[in-house]
């Protein structure tokens, strides 16, 4: 696969003011119930979608507009998604922490911690018994890495040499509670508990991530198994859009601000030429304002067809009484 970096800054470009945009979005009421921003962690997605392929699966989790974007998904529709509206993603019935678009490979975010991992797993197993030869990425945070179902993941995923990529984005904390104080052990540890081989990236530099992931999926599509790659990084903002109202004092300002400064928007920015970086960026704020305009333009699904959509099979639900 050619690598680009200006494609790849343009992903972790795109996905910054995505995020910013939508916490505009909060904040005029247009979408409901917040969302949990990816700010600060954009070049881990970004990285590991720029090594998958069109066809190869992932799942994503609460914090995961970043990886359905990365993975190729339209800004126009997901944000619409984000808004309810009936030309969203998901005609406007998921919102932030349920978009999916099979279209890309993106089988969800996922509001469960842990269980994407479980979802992904039993999905490129079917697909790869089926004579598919794709693979498939998971992502999660360190909240997640004491969730059962995550760990039986591993457990099969090892066990059936389920080539499942295992990527940790710890980013220090689960909402307010440090790493240290919740994780016995290390991350890496669970990985090598079940035979699986482990590494750790700096999640702040996208290249690095996308290297990474090359090196591991190249393995993976060789027959190799799953494999987990720990990436290091840091949440720029707030663990979910309420905390701009409820000021939670968990981070001191020294460490935010330390985490702020290795950017990685402005460190794969600084590697292109600055009329590179600045036609990205034009070209980015140009697809978000549309997006934003078609978002807002869209209707809001009918309130008589909520029940609509809920079965594949088109098996229609009855209403309650
Ligand atoms: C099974 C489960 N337990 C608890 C929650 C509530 N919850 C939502 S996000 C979150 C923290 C997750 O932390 P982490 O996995 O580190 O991801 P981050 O928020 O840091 O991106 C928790 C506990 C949940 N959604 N699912």
């Amino acid at each position: 696969m050619t690598h680009d970096p200006a494609r790849l800054y343009r992903t972790v470009r795109l996905i910054r003011r995505f995020e910013e945009r939508a916490i505009e979005l909060v904040r005029a009421g247009e979408i409901v119930g917040g969302i949990h921003p990816y700010l600060g962690q954009e070049g881990i997605a970004a990285g590991v979608c720029a090594a998958l392929r069109d066809d190869d699966l992932v799942t994503g989790t609460h914090r995961g507009h970043g990886h359905v974007l990365a993975k190729g998904a339209d800004p126009a529709r997901m944000l619409a998604e984000l808004c309810g509206r009936v030309t969203g993603l998901n005609r406007g019935r998921g919102g932030s922490m349920h978009a999916a678009d099979f279209g890309v490979g993106v089988l969800g975010a996922n509001a469960i911690v842990g269980a994407a991992g479980a979802i992904l797993t039993g999905a490129v197993w079917a697909r790869r018994r089926r004579g598919d030869d794709l693979v498939g990425v998971t992502f999660f945070g360190d909240g997640a890495v004491n969730e059962g179902m995550l760990l039986e993941a591993f457990n099969l995923a090892a066990l059936w040499r389920v080539p499942v990529l295992f990527v940790c984005e710890n980013n220090g904390y689960a909402t307010t509670m440090p790493v240290d104080g919740a994780v016995a052990g290390t991350i890496a540890g669970r990985a090598e508990a079940f035979g699986m081989p482990a590494a750790a990236v700096d999640g702040q530099d996208p290249e690095r991530v996308r290297a990474a992931t090359a090196a591991a999926v190249a393995r993976m599509r060789a027959g190799g198994g799953p494999e987990l790659i720990e990436t290091h990084t840091y949440r720029f903002d707030a663990h979910h859009t309420f905390e701009h109202v409820v000021r939670l004092d968990y981070r001191p300002p020294e460490e935010v601000a330390r985490g702020r400064s290795r950017d990685p928007v402005v460190i794969q920015g600084a590697r292109l030429p600055a009329e590179v970086r600045e036609a990205v960026d034009a070209e980015v704020e140009a697809t978000l304002a549309a997006a934003v305009e078609y978002a807002l333009a869209s209707p809001v699904p009918d309130p008589a067809g909520a029940l609509d959509h809920l079965y594949a099979s088109g098996l229609t639900a009855r209403g309650g009484s």
